[in-house]
């Protein structure tokens, strides 16, 4: 027998909430309990079913507590790909994620789960923090030219070799790795990348900003974790909420920080913050975010709508027998708060797993 790596008791719980919630009968529960104790016992570790997999990705994404996004947590796409080891397939296998989640605009939620770490650690690892990020480029005399979030995998992909255009929406290429392997690096076809080019439906000039953004947000950093198991490389998406473009990405001090451009564009008087020309070039902005992905057909949800669902979600969690773990900071858009329903309530602070973890030890 090897010594366990794994949880028993965190096995077991999950096989039996997955046994629960499926309607499934005790002797099947029974069987199973068995076969993952002798597993355990053999080899210190056991495998997932196909199915036991499927429930517990649904389940991790019903249980972020950051996420308002989880009404539809039960249509999750689930891609088994826990047989592929080799770099190069790794790599393919996240452009047919990006493929089936764009959908040529008509956004659906996928995830794709690689092999389940071991007693060495992860067989697999994605160094990417998402499938599709901007690059950074610090430049000599000051100031940057990009996505500064893009600067450190900018940095390590340039150490392997990669050439940045160096413009301000460089897609970087993905960073495997693989055990046994040195980091390898894969370039992102264009053709696997929806973008949309961000135009405005009242002011013209905002077009010629040259903004765009990427229509798929594709997690690749977090570690889905379920009954005791990890797995370390499991991308997932679903759509954006218009507010993670329009407000931070694009707004935010440290990131693109558009502001003061828009604010000066719409004539606005930027002398003294009390005028909040700040706050109504922000709607501005998120009003072409919307704009733009509605006219180019690419699934986006404004933030009171999203709202609207979450607290749909919460009442059918209800319903269902269960508390939903959420994290008010999170939840609230970072826009408007109060003007969505999910602003003027408490939450539950329970954090039950399956659920998605973000190691401290950062790859970069
Ligand atoms: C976080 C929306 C789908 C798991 C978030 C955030 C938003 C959001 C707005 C906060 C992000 C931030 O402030 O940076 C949505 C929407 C979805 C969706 C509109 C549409 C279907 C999913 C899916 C999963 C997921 C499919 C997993 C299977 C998470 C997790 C976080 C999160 C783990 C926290 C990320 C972190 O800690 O950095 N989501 N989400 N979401 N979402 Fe969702
Ligand atoms: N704010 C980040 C994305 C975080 C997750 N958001 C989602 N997830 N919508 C950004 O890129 O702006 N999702 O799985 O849909």
């Amino acid at each position: 027998p090897r010594a366990a790596v794994v949880d028993q008791g965190e096995a077991e719980r999950f096989v039996r909430q997955f046994h629960d919630e499926s309607g499934l009968d005790d002797a099947a529960l029974h069987t199973r309990l068995i076969a993952i104790r002798r597993q355990i016992a053999e080899t210190g570790t056991y495998r997932h079913t196909a199915e036991e997999l499927v429930f517990g990705a649904k389940a991790a994404w019903r249980n972020s507590a950051r996420c308002i996004g989880r009404l539809y947590w039960q249509s999750l796409r689930v891609r088994d790909r826990r047989h592929v080891t080799n770099a190069a397939d790794v790599a393919a296998e996240c452009l047919a994620h990006l493929r089936t989640a764009t959908n040529a605009g008509r956004i659906r939620p996928v995830i794709t789960v690689f092999p389940q770490d071991d007693a060495e650690g992860p067989p697999v690892l994605i160094w990417n923090e998402q499938l599709v990020r901007y690059a950074g480029y610090l430049r000599f005399e000051g100031g940057y030219t990009g996505d500064p979030n893009g600067f450190g995998l900018t940095e390590l992909a340039t150490r392997l070799g990669w050439e940045g255009a160096g413009g301000r929406f460089d897609v970087l290429p993905l960073i495997v790795q693989t055990r046994g392997n040195a980091l390898q690096m894969f370039e992102i076809p264009p053709d696997d990348v929806l973008e949309v080019p961000l135009s405005h439906p009242g002011l013209p000039w905002f077009a010629e900003l040259g903004l765009r953004w990427h229509a798929v947000p594709a997690i690749s950093h977090m570690r889905l974790r379920i009954g005791g198991l990890s797995y370390s490389a499991a991308p997932f998406n679903g759509w954006y909420m218009g507010t993670e473009i329009g407000v931070r990405n694009l707004c935010d001090a440290d990131r693109y920080d558009i502001l003061p451009e828009v604010g000066r564009r719409l004539g606005l008087d930027t002398s003294s913050t009390r005028t909040l020309w700040r706050d109504q070039a922000l709607v501005e902005v998120n009003r072409a975010v919307l704009h733009s992905f509605d006219t180019a057909g690419v699934t986006v949800a404004d933030h009171h709508t999203e709202s609207a669902r979450f607290l749909r979600h919460l009442a059918r969690e209800e319903l269902a027998g269960r508390s939903c773990p959420a994290d008010w900071s999170w939840i609230v858009p970072p826009m408007s708060g109060a003007l969505t329903p999910v602003f003027h309530r408490y939450y539950d602070e329970s954090r039950p797993r399956p659920d998605f973890h973000l190691d401290d030890t950062a790859r970069l």
